[in-house]
């Protein structure tokens, strides 16, 4: 049984295979490596405890094996919800052993987001925290069961029950003999990445073995990560940044140790920093500014660590030039996206060319165009859509024909969204955006998603959700509301939310009421008039 997703073209992917960017060898070939080279180094280090290694691949393997023993395997997926801790990983390796497809969804994400991913993938398998709010009871995971035709096999952190308990699935090694399981075909679907979005449900992108693999290694050598790198892992460790830009998965492939922190929040990591003399880690803009305010209060904290990488949203050049004096380290800027490409700067690089770009890409494979509103391409300096293919770059969303046409041209490039421009020498700038999504301090709002679920509000006639500026998150959302009701209040909208269950941060930070919402020539709701109306309201500079 094997996932059905878009592949690449046969002779792409022959000319991938042929200049070694595809080694036909499942993700887990990282974790043997390790185990062959150093099996008692130090892989994770989370609060008190150390994983090493042999430990990694002992505890994935108990794991991998005991889901097979349960008829579980290839064709199967699974969605995981777990915070920032060791068994993100040691689940991670197991179900990528056993050849089970995981959706990693974000710990903020609720029943909405939830609930979505359930529909696409019909799991067989749920591994969640029993210290999240919807799994405190069952009553979320009994709402799941009945919109599934088979069993759903459910697994807990922090359960008391043994057999719904993951701990003790994860910690002893079954009895009996295992039958042949995965993983799948290094051609086929590992796993599944989340997009940011624009659309009304949120997309899963599936990621083969071999496409992942070759973003891994590559940008682990682009990174300079050797064994003795010691990488803080402060993002929520599903997403594709700490994950494999070149994240925990790099680090793991250079046999260096992945710490884990619970937020970027700066004290926590300091104290991380300094105890376990991390060397690296990887932030969005808007937790840089913090550490660019906090740092100079204490001197010496960040001594160890020598290579910042900084992606995810717009990053100041103003902030970018700080991080060398402030924080005592180098720069990485990077731009990358869970559909694929991915964009750093280069440790050798020019100042001038880490402080005013946003990198360029992995791989000699990845093609580049940059097209303007004409759809021709323009020339190097002026802005247009990024469109890319390449042997990381995915060929479609899951189950998603009518956006897919939508977003890929017949060639085969995805296009991103982002306005770019390229200089001469394919560095890449990220000027604006023409999807319609926010990016709050790196967390994306796909405005159709809230739009729709505010229109189910019974006083809701029309909603639009824009940016607006934020000193610290870059941007922020507000949500345009055309209502009947002059007593309708922020506080009723924001209630409706977050009773259907949708992430914090997707609820609108502003509200702002209006009788008509702007039209474009075309009809549609027009964005721009409307972020600039809400920018001089809010006494802001529009944003891009
Ligand atoms: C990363 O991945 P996603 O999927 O959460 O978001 C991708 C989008 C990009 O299309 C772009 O709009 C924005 O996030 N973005 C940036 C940026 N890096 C990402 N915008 C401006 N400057 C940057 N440096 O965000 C992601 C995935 C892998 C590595 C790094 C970031």
């Amino acid at each position: 049984m094997t996932i059905d997703f878009q592949h690449w073209p046969a002779g792409l992917a022959g000319q991938y295979r042929a200049n070694g960017y595809w080694i036909d060898q499942p993700l887990t070939r990282i974790l043997k490596d390790q185990c062959r080279l150093r099996p008692s180094a130090p892989a994770i280090l989370c609060g008190e405890r150390s994983v090493s290694y042999g430990e990694l691949d002992q505890l994935s393997s108990n794991l991998a094996a005991r889901l097979a023993l349960q008829g579980l395997g290839p064709g199967d997926t699974a969605l995981v919800q777990l915070p920032n801790l060791a068994e993100f990983y040691i689940v991670f390796f197991a179900l990528l052993k056993a050849g089970i497809a995981p959706v990693n969804a974000l710990f903020s994400h609720r029943q909405h987001e939830l609930t979505s991913y359930v529909q696409q993938i019909r799991p067989k398998l749920l591994i969640a925290s029993r210290q999240h709010e919807l799994f405190k009871t069952d009553t979320f995971i009994g709402g799941l069961q009945e919109t599934l035709e088979q069993p759903l096999r459910v697994l807990l952190l922090d359960e008391d029950a043994p057999e719904t308990s993951l701990s003790l699935w994860i910690g002893r090694t079954p009895e009996g003999t295992v039958p042949d399981h995965g993983p799948t075909d290094a051609g086929d679907v590992a796993f599944f990445q989340l997009s940011g979005g624009s659309t009304g449900t949120p997309k899963l992108i599936p990621r083969t073995h071999n496409d992942y693999d070759y973003s891994v290694r590559a940008s682990a050598e682009i990174c300079g990560l050797t064994p003795e790198t010691r990488f803080l892992c402060a993002l929520p460790c599903g997403h594709n940044f700490p994950l494999s830009s070149p994240g925990a998965l790099g680090v793991f492939h250079a046999g260096g140790c992945v710490v884990l922190s619970p937020s970027p929040e700066p004290l926590t990591c300091f104290e991380l920093i300094r105890k376990h003399r991390v060397t690296m880690t990887g932030l969005v803009p808007s937790a840089v500014n913090l550490w660019l305010q906090t740092a100079p209060a204490h001197p010496g904290a960040l001594d160890s660590l020598k290579l910042l990488q900084v992606g995810g949203a717009h990053f100041p050049e103003s902030h970018a030039r700080q991080v060398p004096d402030v924080l005592g380290c180098k720069l990485q800027q990077v731009f990358g996206m869970a559909e694929g490409l991915v964009n750093y700067t280069r440790l050798d690089d020019p100042d001038e060319i880490v402080f005013t770009t946003q990198g360029r890409p992995i791989s000699p494979a990845d093609e580049i165009k940059i097209v303007g509103e004409d759809g021709k391409p323009v020339t190097d300096g002026e802005a247009g859509r990024l469109a890319t293919r390449g042997p990381y770059t995915f060929r479609g969303y899951y189950q998603s024909p009518d956006h897919n046409a939508d977003v890929f041209d017949e060639d085969g490039f995805y296009f991103s969204g982002d306005l770019v421009t390229r200089t001469t020498d394919g560095y890449l700038r990220v000027v604006g955006r023409v999807k319609d999504q926010i990016n709050r301090g790196g967390e994306k709002i796909a405005a159709e998603e809230v739009e729709s679920l505010l229109l189910l509000h019974p006083d809701v006639r029309e909603a639009a959700l824009v940016a607006i500026q934020d000193p610290s998150l870059g941007e922020k959302s507000c949500a345009v509301i055309v209502t009947a009701d002059a007593g309708l209040k922020p506080v009723a909208l924001r209630r409706h939310l977050m009773a259907l269950g949708v992430a914090d941060y997707k609820l609108p930070d502003r509200f702002s009421f209006t009788d008509a919402i702007p039209l474009t020539a075309f009809g549609k709701p027009d964005k721009k008039k409307l972020r600039a109306e809400l920018a001089q309201t809010f006494s802001l500079a529009p944003t891009q």
